[in-house]
């Protein structure tokens, strides 16, 4: 358990009594309170884009402006500041968020000159109106990072003098690699880090006040510098060690939302088009899914905030900001049961979710819901709810992915969600490594059987951090010293294993996506036609027009439901795509053969590449349609 706040200061302040050279040995408590209160820290916290840094130099560019860049709600970032303005009163945050100012600056692209990454940056930087004493990044993602070393440059160029530390997710896993590959980074914190940061910000504030003449982290745990790392390194250690978790969530109180530009995360965040903000309300799962890299940042023991404290802040959420749409992004939703039914209980009771929606994207644990639970989500008021799968290999979800769903009991919790009447999707991997194709086969069967809106089917990419990382690093299908993480991507596999090469890989992802969300729709084969076009207008159309089955499916779902002039319409545009539009051209080559009704509306010339049905057939898939 953490020690009391007073006496861990205490402790701080006395050893640092021996070891530094100011010495002020004999200073009482109160004494070091009044010192403790005049330091005023600032601190610049940034949250980079997840987008490749040279995917933004492209867009900056006006080089490809197709790419849209996301971005959510910096949770890590507001609650790391929250939590430290609640220990120290001369401690003053800002927030650079780079996913969102991307964003924002896509939206007025066209109106901007072209411009370098770097100038993009400067100018972000230029309009921070503090001298921070520490900047510190998140990257959460790896594919951030080639941008942060970019970024911790232009930061050192600025502010000559400024601690930069970096944390989350990727250099959680990558810790000892950041100081070879940059000269700027002075710290870097791994996993969970609100106590670690505490100690880290006593302690600069300490230096500070002249109490002490250096910072030395080697006693924080969680927290390293480059003496640090070089001594580790020195005796073979090169796993970093974890910050302690905290216990206790309340103590991040109301995470610093006031540091967010509001607004723009209301209308622009791009979990629904209206925009949305991110809440977590438990950190932590006990669960051992081999792809997954939450469970090792957060740990294994379930922590939550109090129900009082989660409906405070729904409260200032919905009231003070005026959001609509909350996205939960807990590690394991609900998995304290009895705790989080009294919530939503409460919550509904007291109308906390009147005029909110939630959703969930990292999805419902199988293993943890029963039917009650889903009836209990749903009262909260979800749009759609996502029931995790994975796998549909009885032995994959056992001895491959180990995420242990019980299929029957998927298949009957998304059944029961239905009465509902919620939307409910699921996420499919294909390419765990040892998944064989009979496995992947098993898969393809499976989701077959199940009836939901939608399935979002991905490659499984190894993380750092993960079992799936280290198995493929074993088998030397992966260099971990030597990736290149702008180029890794999250959308395809860049290598080849025994079982399924990288592109059998990629096709069959798409395959899969195109046959059970479009030709093999079940709203479209349960005759939901309208819900069917809505989710083909929603998660496809309006992004991607040139997406040839999605608007030969609307049209379709259009002339079941007698609508002439729509189905016409998109016929039209299919027709008109095909002809203008490469990708779509594309598209028409591989599948063709299942949208019969453009065939005569198109010249001969435009029918001879056309693929046979159903293509992954040809690297030993079946992929047929079954109602
Ligand atoms: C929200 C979220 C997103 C959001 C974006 C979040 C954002 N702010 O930009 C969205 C929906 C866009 C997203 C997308 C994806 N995500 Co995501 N996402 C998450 C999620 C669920 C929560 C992150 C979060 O807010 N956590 C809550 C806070 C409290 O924890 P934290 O961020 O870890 O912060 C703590 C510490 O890390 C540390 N810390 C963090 N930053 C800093 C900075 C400093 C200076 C310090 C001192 C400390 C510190 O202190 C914090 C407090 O203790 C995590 C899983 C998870 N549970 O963390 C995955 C996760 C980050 N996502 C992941 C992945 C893989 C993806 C996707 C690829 C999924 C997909 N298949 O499409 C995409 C990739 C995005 C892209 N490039 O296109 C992986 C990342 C692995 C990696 N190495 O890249 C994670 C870990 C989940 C997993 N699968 O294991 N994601
Ligand atoms: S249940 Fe979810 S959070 Fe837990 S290990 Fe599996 S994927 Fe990760």
């Amino acid at each position: 358990m953490h020690p009391p706040k007073h006496n861990r200061r205490g402790a701080d302040f006395l050893e640092y009594q021996g070891c530094q050279t100011v010495q002020r040995s004999g200073t009482t408590s109160r004494e070091y309170k009044e010192m403790t209160t005049m330091s005023n820290v600032n601190i610049l916290l940034i949250s980079p884009s997840s987008m490749p840094l040279f995917e933004q130099e492209k867009l900056l560019s006006h080089e490809n402006k197709q790419i849209i860049p996301k971005f959510e709600t910096p949770t890590g970032l507001i609650e790391l500041a929250s939590y430290t303005r609640n220990k120290f009163n001369d401690v003053k945050f800002k927030i650079l968020d780079y996913a969102k100012e991307l964003h924002m600056h896509y939206r007025v692209l066209s109106k901007e000159p072209p411009l370098s990454t770097e100038s993009f940056y400067k100018k972000h930087l230029n309009n921070i109106e503090m001298v921070p004493d520490i900047v510190g990044v998140s990257v959460l993602f790896s594919s951030s990072y080639m941008s942060t070393l970019n970024l911790v440059r232009y930061i050192k160029e600025k502010w000559p003098n400024v601690a930069i530390i970096l944390g989350g997710g990727h250099v959680t896993f990558y810790h000892s690699t950041v100081f070879s590959d940059s000269d700027h980074i002075d710290y870097v914190f791994v996993g969970e880090a609100e106590l670690a940061f505490e100690q880290f910000i006593n302690r600069i504030r300490l230096h500070k006040q002249g109490v002490i003449d250096c910072i030395n982290v080697d006693d924080i745990q969680g927290c390293y510098d480059r003496s640090k790392v070089e001594m580790d390194l020195a005796k073979g250690i090169t796993k970093g060690a974890f910050g302690e978790n905290l216990i206790d969530l309340d103590q991040i109180g109301l995470p610093a939302y006031d540091l967010l530009d509001i607004d723009d995360y209301k209308h622009y965040s791009n979990a629904f088009n209206t925009g949305a903000i991110g809440v977590m309300t438990e950190r932590g799962c006990p669960f051992s899914c081999t792809y997954c890299a939450s469970m090792i940042i957060h740990g294994s023991s379930i922590r939550t905030k109090s129900n009082q404290r989660i409906i405070d802040d729904l409260l200032f959420l919905r009231d003070e900001c005026g959001f609509v749409n909350i996205v939960l992004w807990d590690d394991l939703l609900a998995a304290r049961k009895t705790k989080f039914t009294e919530l939503v209980n409460t919550i509904v009771e007291r109308g906390v979710n009147k005029g909110l929606t939630f959703s969930m994207p990292s999805g419902l644990s199988v293993r943890i819901m029963d039917n009650n639970l889903i009836d209990t989500i749903c009262s909260l008021g979800f749009d759609y709810i996502r029931i995790m799968i994975e796998s549909g290999s009885e032995y994959a979800q056992e001895h491959i992915v180990k995420k242990k769903v019980n299929l029957k009991k998927a298949r009957d919790l998304i059944a029961h969600a239905r009465t509902q009447g919620v939307k409910v999707e699921t996420n499919i991997l294909f390419g765990f490594p040892g998944e064989t194709k009979k496995n992947m086969q098993e898969t393809i069967d499976y989701i077959k059987t199940i009836d939901v809106d939608w399935i979002q089917v991905f490659s499984l990419l190894p993380l750092p951090g993960t079992e799936a990382f280290h198995q493929f690093a074993e088998r030397g299908k992966i260099d971990p010293s030597n990736i290149d993480w702008d180029r890794c991507g999250y959308a395809t596999r860049q290598f080849d294993t025994e079982e399924i090469t990288a592109q059998e890989l990629t096709d069959l992802v798409y395959d899969v996506n195109v046959y059970t969300n479009f030709f093999g729709n079940r709203n479209m084969l349960q005759g939901r036609y309208e819900r069917a076009a809505s989710y083909f207008t929603d998660m496809v159309l309006n992004k991607y027009h040139f997406h040839i089955p999605a608007l030969y499916m609307r049209a379709t779902a259009y002339s079941k439901m007698g609508d002439v002039d729509k189905a016409k319409a998109d016929f039209d545009l299919a027709v008109d795509q095909i002809k203008t539009n490469p990708e779509a051209l594309r598209l028409w080559n591989r599948y063709g053969s299942e949208m019969p009704d453009l065939r005569d509306k198109l010249d001969a010339k435009l029918l001879v590449n056309v693929a046979p049905h159903a293509p992954s057939v040809s690297a030993g898939f079946t992929l047929v349609v079954t109602a």
